[in-house]
């Protein structure tokens, strides 16, 4: 059996990386499904041509969330383990990570599991990784991280920007939003996580210029202090933008900027902009 390491980070694919460097990190990927075809949505996946090749795809097309032995399996390898969820607010993905740690315990005793729901997903999920690295190398006891991540959540935020949210409300994520903005030429979508981890949407406009602006104006009044993600599907150059907005308002922001993985990318659809920050 090979040698366990003390620590182990394990996220579901929502978080759009698949490697964390200078920690032990793996991801569990959620699939994308089609009448037609299966995505794994792991470091493989080439997740912008999905996305292009499903703008024109006519038939049904939906998500599934790891399974309990595919979190069981993750959790192998260490001795206390960090496990991040997508929200399960929109997702089971943080029920089967619940399961898999009741059931890995169990059978392997004085193993630790700790799972975290995001309540978010892509950028936001990245910022509590790379803390959750932070901690771990900081060579903290299992209770002081588990108290330390508690806390650093509640400083973390998520915006979203779309222009599309056809894939969202065909899978019922996106109930609250009328349905008449759907595939309205021009017209972007922007909101937040809502507490609860689901989509609150704060509103609609005519073009990425303003949408960009509007969401550059909420991120000033709730306050940034730190690191920004900015994950983007298709859309380097909005991406950008944002940066350069935030930039102005925030000359020392730490900004990264990240392609969406298969899920986010499925689900933001080609144009869309996640935003995380702390
Ligand atoms: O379990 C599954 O099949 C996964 C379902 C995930 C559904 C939502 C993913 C959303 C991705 C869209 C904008 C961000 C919204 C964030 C709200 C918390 C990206």
């Amino acid at each position: 059996m090979p040698a366990k390491t003390p620590y182990k980070i394990v996220s579901d694919s929502s978080c759009d990386i698949h490697s964390l460097p200078g920690t032990e990190f793996q991801t569990v990927p959620l699939h994308i499904v089609t009448d037609q075809m299966e995505y794994v949505d792991d470091e493989n996946l080439d997740a912008g041509a999905m996305v292009e090749a499903l703008r024109h795809y006519k038939g049904k097309s939906s998500t599934a969330c790891p399974n309990v032995a595919d979190w069981e399996a993750a959790f192998a390898g260490a001795e206390q383990v960090f496990a991040v969820t997508i929200t399960s607010g929109l997702s089971g993905s943080y029920n089967a990570a619940r399961c898999a740690k009741e059931s890995f315990e169990a059978a392997h005793p004085g193993v630790r599991i700790h799972v975290i729901d995001s309540l978010s997903t892509g950028p936001e999920v990245v910022l509590i990784l790379e803390k959750l690295r932070e901690l771990t190398n900081a060579g903290l006891s299992f209770a002081e991280i588990v108290s330390a991540i508690e806390t650093y959540q509640t400083k973390t935020h998520l915006m979203f920007l779309l222009s599309s949210i056809q894939n969202l409300a065909r899978n019922g994520r996106a109930s609250r939003i009328g349905a008449e903005a759907v595939g309205l030429l021009g017209i972007r979508i922007y909101g937040q996580a809502s507490p609860e981890g689901k989509l609150d949407v704060m509103g609609k406009c005519r073009g990425e210029a303003t949408a960009l602006e509007r969401v550059a104006e909420h991120i000033a009044r709730v306050g940034c202090s730190g690191r920004v993600v900015i994950t983007h599907c298709l859309n380097p150059q909005g991406a950008e933008t944002l940066k350069a907005k935030l930039l102005e308002r925030y000359h020392g922001a730490e900004i990264t900027i990240l392609p969406a993985g298969g899920l986010c990318g499925f689900y933001a659809e080609k144009g869309g902009l996640m935003v995380g920050w702390e």
